[in-house]
This record gives structure tokens, sequence and C-alpha cells, in this order.
């Protein structure tokens, strides 16, 4: 019976629409005749999980007999967007599920418009973990997410009065077609309680009992690879209460109490922390980053014992990924794991330990650095917090056997920082556990090695330390988005393979001289534009002309992004047009300034900046003298399926973080393969994006990150005058130019009472000059085309297939499992 119905089914578009009109009689429990958008969508969305189940099973099926080495990346965010498209693809349906709705009288676009995005993600960190679980199922590398199931995504975004407004993004409305709840898999994860020292001849050893439990229940979101049967997992844990309803108290009228129990386990799960590159100490936060941690390492553990092997083999079959510090305690949730239950000496079971696990730092900003109260810690969690002390003592005594008497130096490496509360620095514990340590851009990961990391890289010396620039997946990211590039390019190129090789895009550099072809690429951009202009006519309502350059930054608010330089120099080109003869204004190219993104909830200057950039733009949008040379647009609640209209409508994206700041940007990467020009700083992956593309293809300026230090301490200690163009800009602020200057004072007082720490007066007028280059370049339209066909063809290295390779070789040691 098994080998019957195992056979795969064929899919054209008559079985789909079987599976159509079946999921909606079954399924959705509806009559045939009443099918709106939405029951659509669900019903196709049923239809293609199908297959992904079959594709899942299978996949599960071959890595579990052949029980090869295993990665684990374990990240608290995975900002997967939709899936509906993305699915389709990835198996090759979109053709004849699109011809079958249309014959049932649907349009596919409207059908995927209906799915609400997965936002369990902030920003850049979120979404590299998305694009690597794209690469590593393409790829068939035996791979598992780990993360955790939020009944709230990322906030919505409403602009109220120019101002940010969020509103709760109860993203689990309605059925959710792409998780598969498994009730079966529960694991009981322990808080507080008590440690109990157990003598045993002459051993001692701990047990840990727990005060509080809650449980974890697993749902699975299948991740289908482009072009293969692989369909690899991401478990998100979500928690709910483990003790049973007390109806005693209940009966006796204390609801209160009765329900309290129930909603506080539940509440672990509940929200996504909404912040980005900045750490917030809540104790909500650190208890959802142990209960995730626990129950991924209690599963991972479980499947490494059904085969039985010897626990030194353990490394050779587990590697672990740490994306960024949030799942750091695993270390030494594993630790506890193995000496206090498995009974293995704290040495071997150390080894196994740092054998198994990697780190990925993801930012330099002391800000965002990872550290909780030792306090805390301790009541939440007794047992770990003696790992950590023990482990730091036994690693502070290595190091103190290569530093004798550097009482400085053990201070500086310890996991323990010796303030009053004392606390524990996330980072520390990630590079003593790990075996490998990784920043993710060029730039990054040598600054990591000489500030953040410098006594680390003595101690361990440089080996320890290795760079693994990020990568983007082609599939969502230009084949999804951009399906009339994709498809030039396929006709182009002859071929489909450029999805599965980046690198085959190179040989577009041969048809720049082709006219014909030059005009085909140019009208793919237009109709981008003319999408986006629609869409944002719908959603601000103004009209802005497809023609203007399209000037883009769609990014996290957030100061060293520099948001505020770009506004600021929106202002300066107002002025300079209000300034000029109609004459002088006939030589202007028309630009559309686009912003987008969020604010954490509580980063105040990061609000004003977005109340700053739409008070510009209401001034600007309706002064009619300009002859709408200018527009000023901020596109309200950016995320990545706004992202995919956005990126491939951009003639210029800005990428403007002060040198040093941004460890690589991913979005970059984006708008250079949707064939969309660069004005950026020397910083993170432009750098490396300038060298693949050429001198002649990107606009970079401003200070480098070696001489930040020398340019903050002017600031500091000396009277450095500001740029006067950024001198007139913000006395046109103060005037009242944009509304009342009062509301802006906190936002320019961080360029003069806060000494400017990002540099925005140092590197104004060089961003003037590129912004010029810019202009004349857009002129040029022969040029320009040759330019954006070269930013294509130049991007192999920036597939996330490619980064993810890295890893596999360098880091993890998997061989790929194809189904
Ligand atoms: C930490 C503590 C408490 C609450 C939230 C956090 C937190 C959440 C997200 C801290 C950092 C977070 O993300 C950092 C991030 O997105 N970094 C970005 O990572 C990208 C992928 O490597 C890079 O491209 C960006 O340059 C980097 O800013």
């Amino acid at each position: 019976l098994w080998e019957k119905c195992s056979v795969p089914e064929t899919i054209n578009k008559e079985t789909f629409q079987k599976s159509f009109i079946r999921h909606v009689n079954t399924t959705l429990a509806r009559s045939i005749y009443n099918v709106d958008n939405f029951s659509a969508y669900q019903a196709t969305a049923h239809a293609v999980r199908d297959r992904l189940i079959q594709r899942w099973n299978e996949t599960q099926q071959i890595h579990t007999e052949r029980d090869q080495k295993r990665v684990y990346y374990l990240s608290l965010e995975f900002l997967l967007g939709r899936s509906l498209d993305n699915a389709l693809l990835n198996l090759g349906l979109k053709d004849s599920f699109g011809e079958g709705v249309k014959e049932l009288g649907f349009k596919m676009e409207d059908i995927l418009d209906q799915e609400v995005d997965a936002a369990l993600g902030n920003g850049g960190l979120g979404r590299l973990a998305a694009c690597y679980m794209d690469s590593l199922a393409t790829l068939c590398y035996p791979a598992w997410g780990y993360g955790v199931r939020y009944t709230y995504g990322i906030f919505q975004q409403k602009i109220v009065d120019g101002y940010q407004d969020e509103f709760p993004d109860y993203w689990l409305n309605f059925d959710n077609p792409w998780e598969l709840p498994r009730v079966d898999i529960v694991v009981d994860v322990q808080f507080g309680g008590h440690v109990n020292k157990i003598t045993e001849g002459d051993k001692v050893r701990h047990e840990w009992i727990g005060g509080e439990t809650v449980q974890a229940v697993a749902y699975d979101v299948p991740i289908p690879g482009y072009g293969v049967k692989n369909c690899i997992n991401i478990r998100l844990w979500n928690s709910k209460p483990r003790r049973k309803f007390d109806f005693g108290k209940f009966n006796a009228g204390e609801y209160d109490q009765a329900v309290q129990e129930q909603m506080k386990a539940e509440f672990l799960t509940a929200v996504l922390y909404p912040n980005d590159n900045h750490m917030v100490g809540k104790e909500l936060r650190l208890k959802q980053q142990y209960f995730w941690v626990a129950a991924s390492l209690h599963d991972i553990v479980r499947r490494f014992k059904k085969s039985q092997r010897d626990w030194n083999e353990f490394p050779d079959q587990v590697a672990i990924q740490l994306n960024d510090t949030h799942p750091a305690l695993a270390i030494v949730e594993l630790q506890r794991i193995l000496v206090d239950e498995e009974r293995l000496d704290w040495d071997a079971a150390w080894d196994i330990v740092t054998h198994t696990f990697a780190f990925t730092n993801h930012t330099v900003l002391p800000e965002a650095m990872e550290k909780w109260p030792v306090p805390m810690i301790s009541q939440l969690l007794p047992r770990h917090i003696q790992i950590i002390f023990d482990l730091n003592l036994f690693f502070l005594q290595r190091v103190e056997k290569f530093a004798p008497g550097d009482r400085d130096f053990l201070a500086r490496l310890s996991i323990i920082e010796e303030s009053t509360p004392q606390y524990v620095r996330m980072a520390h514990l990630a590079i003593v556990g790990s075996h490998r340590v990784n920043g993710v851009a060029k730039l990054h990961s040598k600054l990591i090695k000489e500030t953040i990391f410098k006594d680390f890289v003595k101690y361990y010396g440089p080996d320890k330390f290795e760079n693994k620039t990020n990568g983007i997946t082609p599939r969502r990211w230009l084949h999804q988005a951009n399906p009339k590039l994709s498809e030039l390019i396929t006709e182009t190129l002859g071929h489909k393979d450029w999805l599965k090789d980046l690198t085959l895009l190179k040989k577009l550099e041969e048809s720049v001289h082709d006219k014909e072809f030059r005009r085909r690429w140019m009208a793919v951009k237009h109709s981008n534009k003319v999408r986006l202009a629609e869409y944002i006519r719908d959603v601000v309502d103004v009209d802005v002309n497809p023609n203007a350059l399209f000037d883009v930054q769609v990014k996290r608010i957030h100061e060293y992004k520099r948001q505020f330089m770009n506004i600021l120099g929106v202002i300066h080109r107002y002025n300079t047009i209000k300034s000029m003869s109609p004459e002088q204004m006939r030589d202007v190219v028309p630009r559309v300034v686009i912003f987008g993104g969020k604010a954490a909830p509580g980063y105040y200057i990061a609000k004003l900046v977005i109340k700053l950039i739409n008070s510009v733009a209401s001034v600007v949008n309706k002064d009619s003298t300009i002859q709408d040379l200018l527009k000023v647009i901020f596109i309200p609640d950016y995320n990545v399926s706004v992202a995919e209209i956005i990126i491939p409508a951009s003639d210029i994206s800005q990428h403007i973080s002060t040198a040093g700041t941004e460890a690589s940007g991913t979005s970059n990467m984006k708008f250079v393969l949707n064939c969309g020009l660069i004005l950026g700083t020397v910083d993170g992956a432009n750098i490396e994006i300038h060298e693949e593309i050429g001198d002649d293809n990107i606009f970079m300026f401003g200070h480098l990150a070696e001489q930040v230090d020398d340019l903050r301490y002017a600031h500091r200690y000396r009277d450095v005058p500001m740029d006067p163009h950024l001198d007139a800009v913000i006395k046109d602020i103060e005037s009242g130019s944009f509304g009342e200057a009062r509301i802006f004072a906190p936002l320019i007082n961080t360029l003069t009472f806060g000494k400017d720490y990002y540099l925005i007066s140092d590197d104004f007028g060089s961003y003037l000059d590129a912004q010029k280059l810019v202009d004349e370049a857009y002129k040029k339209e022969k040029d320009w085309v040759k330019k954006s066909i070269l930013c294509t063809a130049n991007m192999g290295q920036f597939s996330s297939d490619r980064a993810i390779k890295e890893y596999a070789e360098s880091i993890w040691g998997i061989i790929p499992v194809k189904v």
C-alpha cells in the first residue's frame, strides 16, 4: 500500500484544479460557487502545501537513513515574507498553477497578494537567515533551522501626522498553511528552582530542580529548494502552559489566578522584540532565548541519540551555528546536558561543546552587544550561572598561563564584566564556546579582529576568526521579485542555470553593445518603476513620474545608517532648485526620493527622523514652483513584500552608513542585482561590490573607517566648524521651513551637543558632490544603461549559495544529500 501511495502524483493544470476544488470543499468547507480571492489563495496554498509535505517527508527520510552530519542554524529571527510565490517557483509549478487558477476565473497576482508576510524578524539578520535556508535547501545540505513561533511578528507601521505609530502584527489571524503543527513534539523547559549538589564517592554532581515548567510545542515550516526535490525544515517553538488548568480556583471564583499561570506561559513566545542593532535587557527576552535554546538542543540531542553513537562522535554528526549571540546560552545548555544528565566528565564534555558550535557576529556597535546581569541569570537559570562561572574560571586559568600576571588582559577577556552588578558578556561566551567565529563582510571581519575581539585574537591566534561575506538568494530577489528581468536574462543567456550559479551572469557583459538588448533592459526597469509609482499612489496618494530618477533608501531607521543625512541632502537639493531660473531648471534631472523603514518603538531620535522626512515631503510635494523636479516619499510599513516591489524599481539606492558601522548590508546586494546603481560609503559589503563591478558603476564617497576615530576625537575636543552647506540646511529647518522648529531640536542637537557622532558634517560635502555625479551620469542615458547591465552581470559573488558553500566547507564540514 505504501508503495502505491508514495508514487508521486503528476502535477499539471488538471490535477491542480482537482486539488484546488477538493480543498475548497473539504479544507475550507465552502461551496465552489462562493470562492473569493482569499479563499482561492487558501485553496492554492493548500494544494502547494500537499506537494511540499511529500518532499519534506522524503527529505527527512533520506537524511535519517544516511545519517550524515547536519547543520543546525539557530536564529531568533527568520524573516521569510510570503511563501506561495516562492514555493510555486521553487517547485516549478508557477505556470501550470497559473493557468489553472486563470481558467477558474482568478488572477494569480491577486491570489498571491492575499498572503500576509511571515515577519518574524527585524531586518538584515532575520532576512539573512531566510536566504540561507533557501540556499541550504537548494544545495541539498542536511540542515535544520530552529527559531521561535512569535504570535506577533515585527509591528506594523502606520504614519499618523508624519509620526510613526505601531500596531500589533497578528499574522496568525487566519489559518497558516505554511506550518505543520507537531502536537506530538513537546519539550518541557524549566526555569528557576534550585540546584542540588550530590556527592557520589569522590565525585560530585549537580541536579537542577526547576521551579516552573513551560512546554515548547513544535511547528514545522517546510523550505523547498529550487529545482530539486529537497525540502528542509525550520522548527519554530511555541510556548504553552504545562500545568493543568486549575478548576478548583476557577470554581472558587479566583478566575484571575486560574488564568494567570496559563497566560504567563503563553506570553513567552508572544512577541518579537522590535530592536535592531540595540540590546534591551528585558527579563522576558532572556526567558525567550533560553526557552528556545533548551527546546532546540533537546531536539538535537534526541535525534543524535537515536543513532546510538558514542558521545565523542557528536561533533562529527552535529554542527550548530549561532546567528549572533542571541542563542549563546546553547553553549551552556549543552555542557549542562553532557555533564549533569549524561554524566560525562567536564573536560570531555567541553571538548564536544567547543567542536560543535560556531558563532557569527553581525555588528560592532557597542550598544548592540548583549550582556545580562548575573543576578537575573541566577534567578532564572541557577545551574547555568554556576556553569558559566566554572567555564570562565577554567578559561581564565588558561589565559593566565598564556599571559602570566597580566590582570588587565584577564579582565578584558573574562566572560564576566566586573561591575556592580556583574554582567555576563554573551559575545565572550560565544567565542570561548565556539571553534570558529566569523564576521559578515571583509571589512567587518577585519574590524572585529582589530577592535572588539582583539584580545581573543591574541590569545587564540588569528585562525579561529574568519570572514564569510553575506549573500542573498537570487531566486527570491531576482527571479521572483523581478520576473521581467529574469525572463530577459534567461532569454539572453539561453538557459536558467544562472539561478543556480549566479557567476554565469557575467556573460551578460557581452550584450552591453547590443542596442536592442539595452532597449529591452531599460524597458524592464521602466515597467518596474511604473509598478512602484502605482503602489505609491495607492499607499500615500502622491503621483510620481516614472521617468524621474528613483532614488531609494529603505532599511531600518538608525542613526548609524544616516537617513538624517539623506533628508538633509534633499533639503539642500530643494533649496538649490528653488533658487534657479527657469532656464537652469530645464537642466535638472527630476528625482523621486523614496524612504522606507521602521524605527524601534523606543528609539526617539530615529522616530524624529521619520517625522522630518514626512515634514519635508509635505512641503516639497505641494510646491508647484519646482515643477515636479523633486518628490519625497515615505513608504509606510516597509517589509519583505514591499521590498520586492521597491528594489527592482530603483535607479540609485543609498547605503551611506558612517564607515565601519554597517557590518555588511544585504539590500545593497539586492539593489545591484536588480541593476540599480549604488550611492554608498566605503563600508560593509559596498566595498566588495565595488571591487566586483568596478569604479565606473558605483558612486562612493566619504571618509574611511580608519579615519573615524580621529574625526570623532576632533569633534569631542576641538571646535570643528560645520560644513557650510549643512549649516545652511540646519538654519533653514530652524527657521521653521518644515513646520515648528522646536520639534526637530533634539535631532539637530545630535550634530551639535551630540558632537556629530556619526560624522554627518564630515561627509556632507563629498555626499553632495557624489549626488552631482549621479545627476550628470543619469543624463547620459546610453552610458547609464551600460552601467546598469554591468551591475547585474558582476553580482555572481553575492549569491547566498556561495556563502552557504563557504560555511559548509570551512566551518560545518557537511556534504550535500540529494533527494
Ligand atoms: C538584541 C537584544 C535584544 C533585542 C533585540 C536584539 C537584536 C535584534 C536584531 C540585535 C541585533 C539584531 O540584528 C542585527 C542585525 O540585523 N544586524 C545586521 O546583520 C546583517 C546580516 O549580517 C548585516 O548585513 C547588517 O549590516 C547588520 O546591521
